[in-house]
């Protein structure tokens, strides 16, 4: 059974392998961001909350992002397994991980961390929002959200390293390359 994460800076390209990876390893794949940004469409409570703070590139409170992924692991979809991408992104949301996989007596598999550079992030994202017009994606809100990452996330990594599960991955290059690149990797440590 997989139970994994991909962790990595925004635009390091966790929701494009995250989908290529559910694909082929029969897995759901469930990314926070994809979450919010349906219910900030379709205007639900919890849309409205999140958009608050994603429009500015902050995280949405702990206290809403544990309780929608704590619902969304109790459907039966992730019975199969899943990788979660983008959470967690803070120690306490760490913690709550923990609790519902031990409530669930089920323990977490690989933790990928994608890396890429800030010239290159910033790039991509730049990029991407002459596509989708995605409201997080400015020069400003992205310089805000890489250093989020470093002042909160990259804790996070420090947390599944000392427990042995983090696997680094270069996501420079090829969007190609970077599935065979996690595809290795998560095969090592299966
Ligand atoms: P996310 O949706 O997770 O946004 P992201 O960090 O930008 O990642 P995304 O998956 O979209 O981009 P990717 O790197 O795949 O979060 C958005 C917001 O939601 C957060 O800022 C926060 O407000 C909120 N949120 C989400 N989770 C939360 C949590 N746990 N706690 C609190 N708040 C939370 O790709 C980016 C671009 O790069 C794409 O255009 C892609 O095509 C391109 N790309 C990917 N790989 C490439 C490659 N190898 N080469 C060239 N381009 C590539």
């Amino acid at each position: 059974m997989t139970r994994m994460l991909i962790i990595g800076p925004p635009g390091s390209g966790k929701g494009t392998q995250a989908e290529r990876i559910c694909a082929e390893l029969g897995i759901v794949a469930i990314s926070t961001g994809d979450i919010f940004r349906a219910n900030v469409k379709g205007g639900t409570p919890l849309g409205v909350e999140a958009k608050k703070y994603m429009d500015n590139g902050d995280f949405v409170p702990d206290s809403v992002t544990n309780r929608m992924v704590r619902d969304r692991l109790a459907q039966d979809d992730v019975a199969q397994g899943f990788l979660l991408d983008g959470y967690p992104r803070t120690t306490a949301q760490v913690d709550e991980l923990d609790d519902i996989l031990a409530t669930a007596g089920v323990e977490l598999g690989t933790v990928v961390q994608l890396t890429a550079d800030d010239e290159e992030l910033v790039k991509r994202l730049l990029g991407r929002a002459q596509e989708t017009g995605r409201s997080d994606d400015t020069e400003k809100v992205i310089r805000h959200r890489l250093d989020l990452y470093r002042e909160q996330t990259e804790i996070v990594l420090a947390r599944y390293a000392e427990r042995g599960i983090l696997v680094k991955v270069d996501g420079l290059g090829d969007i190609d390359e970077v599935t065979s690149r996690v595809m290795d990797a998560i095969k090592k440590t299966a």
